[in-house]
């Protein structure tokens, strides 16, 4: 359907920069109307979706990688399953949307080979270490709950199957920040070392998880004519804003403090003012030099490769059934 919905585009695309045609297509947006696969758009909306819709699909495949690097060491049974359970969700993500994008004609081959040759980017966040159990508890609360901030409002995205794929989504990113919360809290009220560690842990991942939003709006290629199309609802830094909102009081709840001396409440804005975001740490891991960069995407090689195999057996079963279905048919 899919393949059929791109060459009629193909056809299409002569008159696709037809001003009225484009002005037909921003009515439909500004009316709130979903854009389906089949649906005429422009060439720019679907590459700006393939990109987006990847990289995220990416962040949820890496995002495995630190937190998996605890499973074995878990303290308990139960926060193993949890654990478990979590990375089992982020890769269901992850192929939730891989698929999303396919419905925009890429191949989910061709996305995976960008990721492995280092070409796709993937949230910065996931290249950074996990050094302590106390790591797990603050990726759920931070890394997941900036997830949510950003990805609710994805759910009003104007394309139907990214829309939809995050509506489940964010419904486990839900749980995720709680279960990371309820880690974080249950160290925060045990022995001084625990303590620490949770501290710790909120030190080192306060500020890649406010990085996280991306780039300040004025920096933001993509933000503007993503926020025409109703892909984005909010910029970065509205955002980021929020995302700062909800969690300085969570900290404080939690008696722990949030490595920023210059957080100081806003009574005219009402809102948290933060100090300077180091904009070099972020685009030096965003370009790739960051504490993981290597070992990530080392790893993601290597598993791609273990795995060529499962891929093999798959088609050849597939390609069994295929010929078995057409069997009787040709006996007819
Ligand atoms: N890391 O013009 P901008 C998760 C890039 S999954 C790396 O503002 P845009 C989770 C950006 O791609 C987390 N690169 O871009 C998973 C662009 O470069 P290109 C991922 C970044 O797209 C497992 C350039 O900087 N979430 O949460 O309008 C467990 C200029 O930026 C980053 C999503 O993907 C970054 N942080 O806005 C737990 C959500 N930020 O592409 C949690 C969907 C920016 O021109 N994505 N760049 O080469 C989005 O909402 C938007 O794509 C972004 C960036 C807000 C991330």
């Amino acid at each position: 359907m899919y393949t059929q919905a791109l060459s009629l585009e193909k056809q299409q695309n002569t008159s696709q920069e037809d001003p009225e045609r484009l002005s037909r297509f921003q009515a439909r947006i500004d009316a709130e109307e979903r854009i389906e696969p089949t649906d005429w758009m422009p060439a720019a909306y679907r590459q700006t979706l393939v990109r987006q819709i990847s990289q995220h699909a990416h962040s949820e495949i890496i995002g495995m990688q630190p937190e998996g690097n605890w499973l074995t060491r878990a303290p308990s049974l139960k926060r193993k399953l949890q654990l478990t359970a979590k990375i089992q969700d982020e890769a269901g993500h992850g192929l939730y949307l891989y698929g999303a994008a396919e419905t925009l004609g890429v191949s989910r081959e061709e996305l995976v080979g960008q990721l492995l040759s280092g070409k796709a980017k993937y949230s910065s966040i996931f290249n950074y270490p996990t050094l302590s159990w106390a790591d797990i508890g603050a990726i759920g609360w931070l890394v997941d709950g900036a997830a949510i901030m950003n990805q609710i409002p994805i759910c009003r995205c104007s394309y139907g199957p990214y829309a939809r794929a995050m509506v489940l989504i964010c419904k486990e990113e839900s749980f995720h920040q709680r279960q990371g919360y309820e880690t974080m809290m249950a160290l925060a009220r045990g022995t001084p070392e625990q303590k620490d560690m949770a501290q710790d842990a909120l030190n080192r991942w306060w500020w890649p998880s406010v990085m996280m939003f991306g780039p300040p709006d004025k920096d933001s290629v993509h933000s503007e004519q993503a926020m025409r199309w109703k892909i984005k609802r909010f910029t970065n830094d509205e955002l980021r804003q929020k995302f700062v909102d909800a969690t300085v009081p969570q900290a404080k709840y939690l008696s722990l403090e949030i490595p920023d001396p210059e957080l100081a409440w806003n009574e005219a804005t009402q809102h948290w003012d933060i100090g300077p975001i180091d904009w070099d740490e972020f685009w030096r891991v965003v370009k790739g030099d960051g504490p993981c960069n290597r070992q990530r995407l080392a790893a993601k090689r290597a598993a791609h490769e273990d795995g060529a195999w499962v891929r093999e057996a798959a088609e050849a079963f597939a390609a069994k059934r295929a010929a078995r279905r057409t069997v009787p048919i040709a006996a007819e």
